[in-house]
């Protein structure tokens, strides 16, 4: 350890502030962070302005995997030296991205095991506050595993999708169990390099146990394990959350939500819950709207009690049942500085410790809720999934006490944003095949004329590092103006929500030929698929595509991108990595973990789409990542013999617009 330097007097006062215009371009936020810098409250904005990010840290070049270190390489000559073990910067850099991926992935997996925790309660009749919501959805699940459904009633098919769902986590040998949904030549592609996760727990475990000093000390050999590890995520945990929660708590369909601070009313009971599993969530629901609550809120002079959601908790409550959104991940101290909420309650991933300095700035109750979180000076109230009440009843008391003692003025910015949210993959299904039979068949002939260029997801967080919500805002804009059809996930939904485009009236922003396609149907150019383990659900309408024929035999062939241009958590790091080994290029914004021109980088950018998978992309400016995600569409059309269909089609519209101006 290094010893501490005593502080300079006066050292305090010259922490820089932010200029709040600088930062973000949502004018919630905006308005919030004014008047923190007003009640001299500081934010995440703020500590990343003062905090210099560290260079050596921020290329992946330093390892402190033994105390031999830590031990710091030079980015400009990456191989003009090696750690006192000798590791190449190859190997750290790629031992530390695998740790991310371990550490993403675990998060997912561990959300995965929790639902599926539940699941199994309520399967055994030991939970009687939850049920099986969607049994049509269950019976796809138990299909797409094999799994008889015929004749058989909920239980025994529930029963027979658990015990095979619960290989995701302990099986040792074999391949998961929904690597059943992975097209034909994708798979073979992850046997041929062994790539098929066994159990997410095992590929974890082998993940750190390869990245331990003096083991796993050649690149590619870590790349492929850690490529493993983040199938296992995407394809295992991940999934695993998604389809359960479905089954729990129904799939969602669109729906018209609020999105934005401006969803807080003055004179209610406010409280937010801010997360990613959405049981607690589910319970709140049930709490907020019990006629005693609702009467002993109404008892201390409020009108009523209003729920709100925040990150990807927030996105999977607004999907399914409509539930108002306040705003993404770096609103979350800044909405306390509204004084307007009574309660934060949290459960897991995402959240802030310094919620907890800015809640008590302004009085307002922090709760924790989760065994695997707490923060130090918030209360923790334990959350059960056997009597879920217990905990989300005492939240509300908790928040009308705070609403009865509220002592300072309260300013909640006035906006909302009314978008269309919840359009599950199934929903896409019906929504272009019809009522009675379902399909991609109309978004693959959309995308062989030439009408969609391609589909682009666009998922993942926000960051202070850049300005907020505009690296996404511009992407976006700029890539449904040519033609690309927009999958949107986690804190990317939430701003795409609060600059208007998920409304189908955005399609005016489209090129000529989205806006046709989503003119006849109805639907924005961007669509909203729900909270970041819900980019499986993007793994799942990928493969649909790939089944329903014309584009191709594997993901790698299909005319697609994704990014996460304002990324910052390592689940992120492990989404990236499950999609570039299904087969998709995936662009980073922000800054990259790696030293350009390495091996491992190369590996990364280039070589895994030798092997037949996808492969990276960094850039931290939206006009160029658009232009990185449209190349490698126009790229892979051009391979499936498309390319000439999409020219035509352009000339037609031309032709079309010149007779209109006639
Ligand atoms: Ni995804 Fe959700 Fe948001 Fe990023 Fe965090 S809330 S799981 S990690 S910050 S999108
Ligand atoms: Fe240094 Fe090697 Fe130890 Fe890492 S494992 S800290 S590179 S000696």
């Amino acid at each position: 350890m290094v010893e501490k330097k005593a502080v300079k007097e006066g050292e305090e006062s010259k922490a820089k502030t932010v200029n709040p215009k600088d930062v973000t371009i949502c004018d919630a936020t905006i308005q919030m962070l004014e008047k923190a810098k007003r009640d001299g409250v500081e934010t995440a904005f703020d500590r990343a302005l003062n905090m210099k990010a560290c260079p050596i840290g921020a290329d992946s070049a330093c390892c402190k995997h033994c105390s031999m270190g830590p031990c710091r390489l030079n980015a400009k000559d990456p191989y003009g030296k090696v750690g006192v073990c000798g590791a190449t910067i190859d190997t750290i850099m790629a031992r530390n991205f695998a740790r991310m991926v371990a550490s993403g992935c675990s998060a997912h997996t561990d959300h995965g095991m929790a639902m599926l925790d539940l699941f199994r309660e309520v399967v055994n009749g030991k939970i009687h506050d939850y049920k099986i919501k969607d049994v049509h959805k269950l019976e796809l699940v138990a299909k797409s595993l094999n799994i008889e459904t015929e004749g058989r009633s909920v239980q025994e098919i529930a029963t027979d999708v658990y015990k095979e769902l619960e290989r995701t986590y302990t099986q040792i040998e074999g391949e998961i169990p929904f690597a059943s949904r992975v097209p034909q030549k994708t798979l073979e592609t992850w046997r041929k390099y062994d790539l098929v996760p066994r159990g997410s727990m095992r590929e974890i475990m082998e993940l750190m146990h390869r990245t331990h000093m003096g083991v796993d000390q050649h690149y590619e050999n870590i790349t492929k394990q850690f490529t493993r590890t983040a199938l296992a995520d995407g394809w295992g945990g991940s999934l695993v959350a998604t389809e359960i929660s479905d089954i729990l708590f129904g799939t969602p369909s669109p729906v018209s939500v609020e999105v934005n601070m401006g969803v807080l009313k003055k004179d209610y009971v406010n409280i937010i819950v801010h997360g990613h599993e959405p049981n607690m969530f589910e319970s709140m629901m049930e709490s907020v709207n019990t006629p005693s609550l609702i009467q002993a809120a109404k008892d201390a002079g409020a009108q009523g009690i209003v729920l709100a959601g925040m990150c990807c908790s927030g996105a999977e409550m607004m999907s399914r049942h409509g539930v108002p959104h306040a705003g993404n991940f770096m609103s979350t101290e800044a909405i306390l500085v509204t004084g307007a909420v009574d309660a934060m309650c949290v459960d897991i991933q995402c959240i802030k410790q310094g919620l907890a300095k800015v809640a008590d700035c302004y009085g307002t109750p922090l709760i924790t809720t989760n065994v695997r979180c707490h923060i130090e000076g918030a209360t923790h109230i334990q959350f059960n999934d056997h009597d879920p009440k217990a905990c989300t009843d005492e939240v509300v008391i908790r928040a009308i006490t705070r609403f009865k003692n509220r002592t300072l003025p309260i300013e909640i910015p006035n906006i909302r944003n009314i978008g269309i949210h919840g359009f599950s993959f199934e929903y896409i299904n019906y929504m272009l095949g019809g009522t009675f039979r379902g399909s991609y068949t109309p978004l693959n002939d959309n995308i062989i004329n030439g009408r969609i260029r391609g589909v682009a997801g666009v998922v993942g967080c926000t960051n202070p590092r850049v300005k907020h919500d505009w690296v996404h805002t511009e992407l976006v804009k700029e890539l449904i103006k040519n033609d690309v059809l927009v999958l949107l996930t986690g804190c990317a939904q939430i701003t795409m929500a609060k600059a208007g485009l998920m409304t189908p009236e955005a399609a005016h922003l489209a090129g000529p030929g989205l806006r046709e396609v989503c003119e006849t149907v109805g639907m924005p150019p961007v669509l909203g698929l729900g909270s970041c383990v819900d980019n499986s659900r993007i793994l799942i309408a990928a493969s649909e595509m790939v089944k329903t024929g014309g584009l191709g035999n594997c993901l790698a062939d299909l005319p697609v991108a994704g990014a996460a241009p304002e990324w910052m958590s390592e689940k992120a790091i492990s989404i990236g990595q499950y999609f570039v080994g299904s087969g998709v290029y995936t662009v980073f914004g922000v800054t990259f973990p790696t030293v350009k021109d390495t091996k491992f980088h190369n590996l990364l950018f280039d070589g895994l789409e030798k092997w037949g998978l996808g492969k990276w992309g960094f850039s931290p400016d939206p006009y160029e990542m658009a232009k990185m995600m449209i190349a490698h569409i126009d790229k892979k059309r051009k391979a499936l013999g498309i390319d000439k269909t999409r020219e035509r089609k352009l000339v037609d519209m031309a032709a079309r617009r010149e007779m209109a101006a006639a």
